[in-house]
């Protein structure tokens, strides 16, 4: 009989863990590239590099632990991106992920929130969340196979018709393999300040985090895999 020691079982778990998320690395806006947050990284670098991703070191590349509470609006232990990126509406906006496991199935679902004035200084949970883009299983195939087939990337456009303002855009993955039970649903949220240019004048009416998603939401308390057919 093969005998493994607590210890060791444990250390596989961490290291099985670490292994199976992940995080967005870098933006791209039309033709501007941006570093994200990373949280392995950036903590330990002195300084501390600027962003304009909000930061979420100490929660790791994990899902949040509960989608109920602050956690999900800009990840855990969230804190404000240091700089704004300056985005044409109608621009196109890339996400790259680190390499997503095959596992993690679910949707992509991207907001905006108009901060009211400076992003740097708002609590992002008191603001107004409106979709701009989603995407999820489409003729019997998740969008997290066609991000990974992609570069582990995902491209969206940001709405032409938004008005010109500051923004928090929070864009995450969904991954529904333990979601068959509550909570088990799993979110990678992360949000990064923009200043967006145009002559749009739209101002959707939008959503609060924590609050839009709830435990037993039939996106979000589901079973992918028995008699599974549409999302
Ligand atoms: C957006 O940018 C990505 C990455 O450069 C590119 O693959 C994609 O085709 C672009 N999408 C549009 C609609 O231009
Ligand atoms: C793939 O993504 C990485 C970032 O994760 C990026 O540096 C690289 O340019 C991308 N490759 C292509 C072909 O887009
Ligand atoms: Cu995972």
């Amino acid at each position: 009989m093969k005998t493994i020691t607590a210890s060791k079982l444990s250390a596989l778990a961490v290291a099985s863990f670490a292994a199976a998320h992940g995080i967005v690395t870098d933006i791209k806006f039309d033709d501007d590239w941006y570093t994200s947050s990373l949280v392995y990284q950036d903590p330990y670098k002195n300084p501390v590099p600027d962003r304009i991703t909000w930061s979420f070191f100490g929660s790791g590349n994990g899902p949040v632990a509960d989608f109920t509470t602050k956690d999900i609006v800009c990840n855990g232990n969230a804190k404000p991106a240091a700089l704004v990126a300056d985005v044409k509406a109608g621009a196109n906006a890339t996400f790259y992920w680190t390499t997503w496991p095959e596992s993690h199935k679910g949707p992509v679902m991207t907001y905006l929130a108009d901060c009211g004035g400076d992003c740097r200084t708002v609590d992002p949970s008191t603001l107004s969340y409106f979709k701009i883009d989603h995407a999820g299983f489409e003729n019997g195939k998740w969008i997290t196979d066609k991000i990974i087939a992609n570069n582990n990337s995902y491209s969206l456009t940001i709405p032409e018709d938004i008005a010109p303002g500051n923004y928090i855009i929070r864009h995450e993955l969904l991954a529904l393999h333990s979601a068959g039970q509550e909570l088990g649903a799993q979110f990678y949220p992360m949000c990064a300040n923009l200043k967006i240019s145009g002559s749009g004048t739209a101002k959707p009416a939008g959503v609060k985090f924590p609050g839009a998603y709830k435990k037993d939401d039939a996106g979000i308390l589901v079973n992918i895999y028995n008699g599974f057919t549409s999302y």
